[in-house]
C-alpha cells in the first residue's frame, strides 16, 4: 500500500489532544525557554556561616534543578540592612559573589538559566541581624505583628518579637536604590543570567507599595504614584546594569504574609502593573492572590480574581504566575491565557526533575516542611530523581569545600 492510498482528511489524523502548552517554548526577555515550568524563589536558609555565603551544597541543589525553564534563586539580601532571617545568602560581600559563582557555573554546565532574586526585607528584620544592632528600616514606623527568625548566642535559630522599625529619611532614599544597583552589579559579576526584583511578600518594596505600611507624607507616600516610586527607581537602576530584557519584578497583590494589607488593592496593583509596562521588562512575576483557594480546590473569592484579572489585562509583557499550581491547573491557566509561564515552589523543592515528571506523568515526591529552612543536605539535595527511583546511583555533587 502506498502512502497516497492511506491519506485521509487531516482532521481525522489530528491528535486527539493538542500538545500541552506547558511544553511549548516561550520568550522571556532576551532568552528563549524550552518550556514553561519555572522554579519559584524559595528561602532555604542554608548559606555557609559565618558570612551568609553560598556554598557547593547550594550549587548542588540548584544544579539538580537545572531542567527548569528558569530558576529564580531564593531571596538574597543586597546589604546587611536588607537581611531579615538567619542563614539566608547575601550578594553584598566579595565572598558571597564568589560563592554565587560556584552556583552559576554549575547550573550553566548543566544547561540551566538562573536569575538572582534581589531582596531587602525592610521592617521584617531584627536589630540582631542589622549592622551594629541598629533598628530595621521601613517606610513608616509601623511594627509588624509576628516574630523574626534570628540566630541566638548558641548559634541556634530562634523566633523573637519584631520591633518597631525606623522610618527612612527622604535623604536616605538614593542610598537604598544604590543598594539594589550594587546587588545587581554583583549578580552580573557572579555570572547570573538576570535578576528578579523582590517587590512581594511584605518586604521593603511591598511595604512602600501597600497603604497600611506606608504612612509617609512625602513624595514616597500617599497616592499610588508615590508609593510605587521606590520600586520604579529600583527598576530603573537595575535596568541600567542589566538591560531591561534581563530583569523581572515579583509582586504579591492582596498578600497578607508579613502583616501586609492595602486599602484599595485594585487601584494599587492595577497602577503598578500598568506603570511597569513602560520598562519592557523580561517579565512580571505575580504570586496568585487566589493561591490558597486553588490549593484547596475551592473557588477563589471574587476580590482575588478581580485583582488578578485587572493586572493580567493591564500588563502587556510576559507574565509568570506562582502559587499552588499542579500540572492540570498550570495547563488550564496557560490555555486560558491567564499566564505565560508557571512557577512551582514546593513541587520543585521535592522534585529536582519536575519537568520530566510532568512530561511523563510520573508521580511526584512529597515535600517535607520540617526541612524547608536550615540544616544541610537532608531535605535539600537528597530528594530522588526518577532515574534514582529506577535504581540509578545519584550524581555526587557536593564536594568537601562545604562546611
Ligand atoms: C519564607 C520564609 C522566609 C522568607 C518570601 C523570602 O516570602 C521569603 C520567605 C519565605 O518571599
Amino acid at each position: 500500500m502506498t502512502s497516497s492510498t492511506t491519506t485521509v482528511a487531516p482532521a481525522l489524523h489530528a491528535p486527539r489532544f493538542s500538545p500541552e502548552l506547558l511544553f511549548q517554548p516561550a520568550r522571556l526577555g532576551r532568552y528563549t525557554l524550552p518550556h514553561r515550568i519555572v522554579m519559584a524563589p524559595l528561602t532555604r536558609s542554608r548559606a555557609r556561616q559565618p558570612g551568609n555565603v553560598p556554598s557547593s551544597l547550594n550549587a548542588c541543589y540548584y544544579t539538580q534543578r537545572a531542567s527548569a525553564a528558569l530558576i529564580v534563586t531564593e531571596a538574597t539580601q543586597i546589604s546587611q540592612q536588607g537581611q531579615g532571617y538567619a542563614w539566608t545568602p547575601g550578594i553584598h560581600s566579595r565572598e558571597q559573589v564568589e560563592g554565587w559563582r560556584l552556583v552559576t557555573d554549575a547550573v550553566h554546565k548543566a544547561g540551566g538559566l538562573i536569575f538572582l532574586q534581589l531582596w531587602h526585607v525592610g521592617r521584617i528584620s531584627h536589630p540582631s541581624l542589622q549592622p551594629d544592632g541598629m533598628l530595621p528600616v521601613a517606610p513608616s514606623a509601623v511594627k509588624p505583628a509576628g516574630q523574626a527568625f534570628i540566630e541566638n548566642e548558641n548559634g541556634q535559630g530562634q523566633l523573637v518579637p519584631f520591633v518597631t522599625p525606623r522610618a527612612l529619611q527622604i535623604e536616605e532614599m538614593p542610598y537604598i536604590v544604590q543598594q539594589y544597583a550594587r546587588g545587581a552589579r554583583h549578580a552580573l559579576e557572579a555570572g547570573f543570567d538576570g535578576v528578579e526584583i523582590h517587590a512581594a511578600n511584605g518586604y521593603l518594596l511591598d511595604q512602600f507599595i501597600n497603604s497600611r505600611t506606608n504612612h509617609r507624607a512625602d513624595s514616597y507616600g500617599g497616592a499610588i504614584e508615590n508609593r510605587g516610586r521606590l520600586l520604579m527607581e529600583v527598576v530603573e537602576a537595575v535596568n541600567e546594569v542589566w538591560g531591561s530584557d534581563r530583569v523581572g519584578v515579583r509582586l504579591s497583590p492582596l498578600g497578607s504574609f508579613n502583616d501586609m494589607g492595602d486599602d484599595d488593592p485594585e487601584t494599587t496593583f492595577g497602577s503598578i502593573a500598568e506603570k511597569l509596562n513602560s520598562y519592557a521588562l523580561a517579565y512580571l512575576h505575580v504570586v496568585n492572590p487566589a493561591a490558597a483557594a486553588i490549593e484547596k480546590g475551592t473557588e477563589p473569592d471574587s476580590g482575588a480574581r478581580r485583582v488578578f484579572e485587572l493586572m493580567r489585562g493591564k500588563y502587556r509583557g510576559t507574565l509568570i504566575v506562582a502559587g499552588g499550581f499542579d500540572h492540570e491547573t498550570a495547563e488550564d491557566w496557560l490555555r486560558q491565557g491567564k499566564a505565560d509561564l508557571i512557577a512551582f515552589g514546593r513541587k520543585f523543592l521535592a522534585n529536582p526533575d519536575l519537568p520530566e515528571r510532568f512530561r511523563s506523568r510520573a508521580p511526584l515526591n512529597a515535600d517535607d516542611p520540617s526541612t524547608y529552612y536550615g540544616g544541610g543536605a537532608k531535605g535539600y539535595t537528597d530528594y530522588p530523581t526518577l532515574a534514582q527511583q529506577r535504581g540509578e546511583e545519584p550524581h555526587p555533587c557536593v564536594d568537601e569545600r562545604w562546611r
